[in-house]
């Protein structure tokens, strides 16, 4: 981690992404960042739809950023690269994805509004991933701010930890790092540096000596551990700034500039080569000569430029027109495009080092989170995987034209690529087509997307819930299939047992059959029937889950026993099994969060326990609202947006994800075991 083995242009490299709640001023950040390293030759407004970030057609007309943008700037010697991230909790998957990719999280809070919860979840998300943080508070010009309050707040929300390395003053900031002294409109320059070199020198037994035995220690020599409290999360900078009037911009430049890691000095990416218990950690060496190492942490599905990858190259230099594989694809695909991003504009580059962030377009063979490689025995490394929220709100949706299912189905597949947090499923029961996202807002865009971009029109409608079948107890079941006609006969004979497994176990298979009543070689057919009938469900038409499955006696005939014949006693030998064993329909259990306006809280309670649900906390959010926290059926929230729309004025927001499966009420189940039976017969 030393300076010393840095190649040059790696020390010039930093890497940060702006994250944290929507209208914090991130992308007015970004915008006045690129204006004062002299990359624009004026700071664009969100407002008049003309910032670098939010540069597609469906972000200008809703004034926001929808998904992350790649941007970089030159200044004082320094390459940065920026990604600026939508902010509403229905993109974080487009957010998440640049923890891979840079060193440094620069968290945004809105001075007006305090903490809010998205800062929180991305303070959490950077620590989980190793990265160094910092926060910036901005718009302190803004009427009304208490921003000794809102540090304090900081501080016990996020820890003792955040400490400020300027101070509002006069318009400006002062800094409180280099600076041991001077004038600030609140607190004390003195108090601050002397907390930040207390804090820094923490991490390192020789500088704690050198600082009690001198009183201080210079801030030109605390770099290292500096950086070491950094990457440790033994260090939060907070900043000040007001991004819309550039103050405390340039300053924020002196920071990146002086103070925040290049590539040698964060934590190393959790790369792994394996999968599974057998991976094993792979370090990576910031060497340009080094084998290609580059990994792909978004695609975007672009309708003229094909499939466009951000990538972050972690290891040697990738250079256009080179020959690199795909993870474990064996052929090699060609980097025909290589470019640096500002927004949507492409500066084409010939290579990109160890640290940087590019793009490539045209690539199909391209998914998110692989890694390219030009070494074929690198084909196993990957990066340790990214923990997203798993999305349950789900849309059923069909071409509005017939005929275009299959079309559907392809750009549907493209879009859904771009974020971690889309997921599209034909569900076999139904033969519907569904996407799934963190609430309606993210759907909406998507759909909004679909139509705007790629031209096409959908019907949509409520999807059925994805229930599942389990037992409750043990039980037996057998069966004889025998099929007598004219030659060869069919003969296969099943006895088995079923025992409930832990909820999310899965399913068991065991083979307990002895004195080969039923031959080694029919095993697979018996294992093949049991599946089969778990896939279809027993009561109700929903897979079977978490049972185990003995098959203990049978019997087999020397010349009738085939493998269909095993298959199909098998089945019915669990169908049989099953109807003894008390089964249970389990209906999908989600936990909700509810932004809503304070005085709705009541309301939005009450709605939830009136529809099977549970409130289990509440967190402050924005001034005057609060983020309500339960779990419900989702089956009960297939019109909650309507519902909160109704007791907030359409005020109020939701996200899903999914939390557990529990049985459905008796009736419910009666009643979908009605449907089924009815649906059975009619076969
Ligand atoms: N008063 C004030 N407003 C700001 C400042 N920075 C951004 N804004 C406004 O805050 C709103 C949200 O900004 P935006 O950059 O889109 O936030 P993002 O969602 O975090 O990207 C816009 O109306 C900006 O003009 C600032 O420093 N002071
Ligand atoms: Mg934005």
């Amino acid at each position: 981690m030393t300076a010393m083995a840095a190649d040059a242009r790696i020390a010039s490299i930093r890497t940060l992404a702006l994250l944290g709640p929507s209208g914090a001023g991130k992308t007015t950040l970004a915008e006045a960042l690129l204006h004062a390293a002299g990359a624009l030759p004026a700071a664009g407004a969100v407002e008049k739809g003309n910032t670098v970030s939010d540069h597609d057609a469906l972000e200008r007309r809703m004034q926001h950023s929808l998904q992350s943008s790649l941007l970089h700037f030159e200044h004082a010697g320094l390459r940065v690269h920026l990604i600026d991230t939508p902010g509403a909790p229905d993109f974080t998957g487009q957010a998440l994805p640049s923890l891979e990719a840079v060193e440094t999280a620069v968290v945004v809070i809105d001075a007006q509004r305090g903490i809010e919860l998205m800062a929180q979840r991305m303070l959490d998300a950077a620590r989980e991933r190793g990265r160094d943080r910092v926060i910036v508070i901005n718009k302190i010009d803004a009427p009304g701010v208490n921003l000794p309050a809102l540090l304090e707040q900081i501080q016990s929300a996020f820890g003792k930890e955040c400490l400020p390395l300027n101070l509002p003053h006069q318009g400006g900031v002062a800094d409180c790092f280099f600076q041991s002294s001077g004038p600030s409109d609140f607190g004390s320059v003195e108090a601050a540096h002397r907390a930040l070199v207390e804090q820094v020198v923490e991490v390192d037994a020789a500088f704690v000596d050198r600082y009690l035995n001198d009183g201080d220690v210079p801030a030109t020599e605390l770099h290292a551990p500096l950086e070491q409290a950094l990457r440790e999360g033994h260090l939060i900078p907070v900043l000040f700034c007001a991004a819309k009037n550039g103050v405390g911009v340039a300053e924020l430049l002196t920071v990146i500039d002086k103070l925040l890691p290049n590539p040698e000095e964060a934590n190393p990416p959790e790369f792994l080569s394996g999968e599974g218990a057998d991976a094993k950690p792979v370090q990576v060496r910031l060497d340009p000569a080094a084998h290609v190492l580059a990994h792909v942490f978004q695609v975007r599905a672009d309708p003229f430029l094909g499939k466009l990858g951000f990538l972050r190259v972690h290891q040697g230099t990738l250079q256009k027109n080179m020959q690199l594989y795909v993870g474990h694809g064996r052929k090699p695909v060609r980097v025909g495009h290589l470019f640096a991003l500002q927004g949507k504009t492409q500066v084409p580059l010939d290579k990109a080092g160890p640290g940087e962030l590019c793009a490539v377009a045209k690539l199909d063979e391209l998914h998110p989170d692989a890694v390219l490689h030009d070494a074929a025995e690198d084909e196993h490394i990957h990066l340790a995987p990214l923990a997203v929220p798993t999305p349950v709100h789900g849309l059923a949706i069909a071409p509005a034209r017939h005929g275009d299912e299959q079309r559907l189905w392809d750009v549907m597949h493209r879009l859904v690529e771009e974020d971690p947090c889309l997921k599209i499923e034909q569900a076999s029961q139904t033969h519907e087509t569904v996407v799934y996202g963190l609430g309606e807002l993210h759907l909406r865009v998507l759909l909004e997307r679909l139509k705007e971009t790629f031209k096409f029109e959908v019907k949509t409608q409520p999807p059925r819930i994805a229930y599942r079948e389990t037992i409750s107890a043990y039980a037996e079941g057998h069966y004889r299939h025998k099929k007598q006609s004219g030659g060869a006969g069919q003969f296969g004979e099943v006895w088995l047992k079923v025992e409930p497994l832990p909820r999310g176990a899965g399913f068991e298979f065991v083979d307990q059959v002895k004195g080969g009543v039923i031959p080694t070689a029919f095993i697979p057919a018996v294992e093949k029937g049991v599946r089969e009938a778990c896939a279809l469900g027993v009561v109700a038409g929903y897979p079977l889950v978490d049972v185990k499955v003995t098959v203990f006696d049978g019997k087999h005939h020397s010349v009738d026993s085939k493998e269909i014949a095993f298959v199909t006693a098998a089945k019915k030998a669990l169908q049989a099994a099953v109807k003894e064993a008390r089964p249970v329909v389990l209906e999908p259990i989600v936990q909700v969060e509810v932004l809503t306006p304070e005085a709705a809280v009541g309301d939005v309670s009450g709605d939830l326990a009136s529809h099977r649900g549970q409130v289990t906390g509440t967190r402050a959010a924005v001034a005057g609202q609060l983020v309500v926290q339960g779990l419900a059926p989702l089956a009960e929230l297939a019109a909650f947006q309507t519902r909160l729309n109704a007791m907030t004025s359409g005020q109020a927001r939701y996200t899903l994800a999914l939390s557990h499966y529990d049985p459905v009420p008796p009736n419910t189940q009666a009643a979908l075991a009605a449907a089924y039976k009815v649906q059975d017969e009619a076969e």
